[in-house]
Order: structure tokens, then sequence, then C-alpha cells
């Protein structure tokens, strides 16, 4: 395909929302611009291919489908089941799953699916054999309220949130902890890495329904088939959340072991990070689990997107391209090199390093809490968010870390001597930056002093190190 047709397409796309909300066009417009010059280093944010952006931008976004391929509860649905069934089958190919299912609007959605594939598989059904009914719509009021009691009151055991875990994996905010009595393991104080002898013991005592693997903020690889070997000594399903290493499973660079697909009975993903996809989710799993998981919608799903799904098919599609095994190795190798350049600097690094696309800096190295890390960084031209550090003196806002990631900046295609510049940009900021006071002259968490003289040359540094790698540089807006 032409450069020229992708800038063609993008062009005329903004002419034709201009006519009708010229500020929207603009937005779009400034958007690409942002993300232009900003160093992005948010570790669960990527760029999509223009065929994917491309593939969300139609009519598919008018129809309903809900139901799955082949059995909708709505006439007309061929050109639905053609994507649906094209990207399931580019994820299954690419994850050598037995069955995926790719109709999750988020993570969240993917997550909620498979807690209640779960729960339909080992409570729900098991209470429909022993009622001697077929539906939930069969049962006795009193046999009813008894099996949502039950369907209420069922365990998880997941990483704790200040270790990496997410909030998603049984944490009371959010509704995933108001569905399940959840505990959580931790890591290791002195190496903050998984201790497995840990979480073994405290899948013991706990006897979680569900065992969740997977996190958001842990930059090492976890052993999958240790984790199966202690779902299974308790009886539990194990549960893997991929989402931030999918595009890591997929091009090959967490394998054996490290692979959750084989040794998960049910995985789950976003679409839109290191998989470098559109904004979505999808959930792969075992047969056994394949009838309750295309369930989704209508149990916790409302009607799929199908603009999403096509657009899902384009990049799976593109991540079974043998050069997507390359970016995924790039990205890693990106993260060891910013990880390295930060240590060398005298950065204090969770874990000490770093095996899959993200780094985790303690800024109470430098003095500093997330919050004022992450603004002065900000400030600089560097986009990062802030993140728990285990055991964190500074709780989940202001925080004590800064998380970085590599799969966008890998996909501009930077690497590993720029990676070295951006953590030279990081360590001065970070070393020039001093914490406030309050009023009461009292440490602020929140306020700090950073030269702003300093702050513009560095982002006029990272301007310039990105300009060698223009993003989306077939694209012209004029
Ligand atoms: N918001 C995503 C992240 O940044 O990790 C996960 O929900």
């Amino acid at each position: 395909m032409s450069r020229n047709a992708e800038s063609t397409a993008f062009r005329s796309a903004l002419e034709v929302i201009r006519a009708v909300e010229p500020r929207v066009a603009d937005a779009i417009g400034a958007e690409l611009t942002d993300q232009r010059e900003s160093l992005k280093l948010i570790a669960s944010e990527n760029y999509a291919s223009p065929a994917t952006l491309l593939a969300m931008g139609n009519w598919f976004s008018d129809k309903y489908a809900e139901g799955t391929v082949g059995r909708r509860f709505y006439a007309g649905c061929q050109n639905v089941d053609t994507v649906e069934a094209l990207a399931a089958e580019h994820a299954r190919e690419l994850f050598g799953a037995a069955h995926a299912y790719v109709q999750p609007h988020s993570g969240i959605d993917a997550n909620l699916v498979a807690f209640w594939a779960v729960l339909a598989d080992r409570v729900e059904s098991p209470a429909l054999k022993k009622a001697q009914v077929r539906q939930v719509n069969d049962l006795t009021e009193a046999d009813w309220f008894a099996l949502r009691r039950e369907l209420g009151n069922q365990r998880m055991l997941g990483m704790s949130l200040d270790a990496g875990g997410h909030l998603t994996h049984g944490f009371r905010p959010n509704i995933s902890g108001k569905m399940f009595d959840q505990r959580s393991y931790g890591t290791d104080p002195a190496t903050g890495l998984i201790d497995y002898d840990r979480v073994a013991e405290a899948a013991r005592e706990f006897k979680p329904l569900i065992l969740v693997g997977g996190y958001s903020a842990y930059p090492r690889k976890v052993n999958f088939r240790i984790l199966r070997e202690i779902a299974d000594s308790v009886g539990a399903t194990f549960m893997v959340d991929m989402a931030h290493f999918a595009g890591l499973v997929a091009g090959k660079v967490f394998t054996g072991d490290f692979d959750p697909v084989p040794h998960a009975h049910i995985v789950t993903t976003t679409t839109h990070k290191s998989l470098r996809g559109p904004r979505g989710g999808m959930v792969l799993c075992q047969p056994e689990l394949a009838d309750q998981v295309d369930r989704g919608c209508p149990m916790v799903l409302g009607g799929p997107l199908p603009h999403v799904m096509a657009a899902k098919a384009v990049a799976l599609a593109e991540a079974r391209r043998p050069d997507f095994a390359d970016y995924a190795q790039r990205i890693v190798d990106n993260a060891q090199a910013l990880a390295e350049g930060l240590l060398r600097r005298g950065a204090k690094l969770v874990t000490g390093g770093t095996d899959n696309h993200l780094v985790l800096i303690d800024v109470s190295g430098y003095g500093l809490t997330g919050r004022q890390a992450e603004q002065a960084l900000l400030d600089s031209g560097i986009v990062t968010n802030r993140n728990s550090v285990p055991q964190d003196p500074n709780g989940a806002w202001y925080t004590s870390g800064i998380r970085i990631g590599t799969p966008a900046l890998t996909t501009r295609g930077l690497g590993t001597a720029e990676m070295d510049q951006t953590a030279e940009l990081i360590h001065t900021v970070l070393a020039q930056t001093t914490a406030g006071a309050n009023a009461d002259g009292t440490p602020s968490k929140a306020k700090y002093t950073l030269d702003p003289g300093l702050a513009d040359k560095v982002a006029r540094q990272a301007t310039d190190l990105l300009a060698t790698h223009p993003l989306y540089p077939a694209i012209d807006l004029g």
C-alpha cells in the first residue's frame, strides 16, 4: 500500500468530520501532534497501525450483533460474523489457544467474562445439576437465593496491588473485590521477586476458587508452570491476565514456562498494549470453559463492537507476521537498555532491572514521591505514570514509583542507544527536582521545584530524539 494512501485516508476523514464539528477534527489533529512530540513511556500504551485505526472508523459501528458467530440475536450479522471469526482465528493461531473470545470491550470486561465463566462452570452448573434443572430460570426461589449467596461467597488469590497486581484482580474499589473474598500474594521484600513457596502456602491456607497470575507493574517474567501446579494442588482454576505482556507472548519472547497460554485454564488480555491493536479485550481458554466464555454477552457485556473486532482482526494478523517477533524482542532489549542506563546513573529500580517491557523506578532514591517525579518529568516532555512500589509508604495516590515502558517508543523505531539517552534525560530531571514543603513547613508529597530552564532544555532534547524517528511518517495532515 502506498504511503500516500494513508495520508489521503486520514486527511479525507478529518475533512468530513470538520464539516460537522471542526473542534473535534482539530482535537484529533492536535492529539496526533501531541503524540508525535512527547516521549511516551507509559508502559500500557502503544501506537496502532494506520490499518488498525482505519478498521475502526466505519459502519460496522452501527451494527448490533449480540450472540456469537452464526448464532446471533439479530438478523443481518453475516459481515460481523466474518470479522469476529477472523479475529478469533488469528488469536487462536497466534497464541496456540484452543478457544478465543474477542468481544470484550476492555481488560476489565475480559476479566469479568473470565470470572463469570469460572463461576458458572464451577458453582452455577453443579447447582443446576443438583436441582435437576437446565437453567437458572427453572430454579425455585429458595434454590436461586442459595445459589446467589454461593456465587457471592467465592475466593480469589491474586498478586497484591503494591507488588504490581491489578485493581481488577479482586481489590475492593473494583467490582471484582465486591464479588470475591480476595487475598493477595506479594513479593519477597529483599528481592522484589515473586516467592512461589509463599504463593503455595497462601493457596494452601486460603483455598481459592481462582488463582490469578499476571500484573500491570511487575518488571520480571512469571513462571506460569509453577503457578499452575500450585492451582492444581488446591483445586483452583488458574487464570492469567496477560494484558501487559501479550505482545511478548505473541512475539515468542515469553515461551515455555513463561507463556501462560498452555498453562492457564483461562487467559485474559487487552489488545492495545504491547500487542499493539485497538483498545479492547479478549479471552483465551481451554475447551472445557469455551461455552461459558462465549456467554460473556449477555452475562457481563452489552452488544459487541464489530468495528473494534474488525480492528482486532487486522492487528492480530499483523502480529502473526514474522516482523512482530522482532518487534517484541526489541521491546525487551530496549527496556533492559533503559534499566541499565538508569542503574548506571544511580537510579534505584524495583527488582534491580527488568526482563519484560517495563521498568519501575523507586524515586524515593531521588527524595521524591511518584507524583512529584511524574509531574517534573511531564514538565520536561516525558510522559510516564506514577505507580506504587512494594510496601509503598506513600500509598496509591502519591506513590513512590514511576513506571516506564518501551512498547510505544519501540514501535517508533527507537533502539538501545536512544534508550540510554532517554535514561540520561529521566535521570537529569529526577536528580534536579527538589521535593517541596507545605505552608506549615512539613514535607509535601505533591509540591516540587524544578528549574524551568532545565525542564525546557530536556523537553527540547526529547523532541530532538524523537525527530529521528517520526511517528506515522506517512501521515501528513497538512
Ligand atoms: N491502565 C492499565 C495500565 O496502565 O496498566 C491497566 O488497567
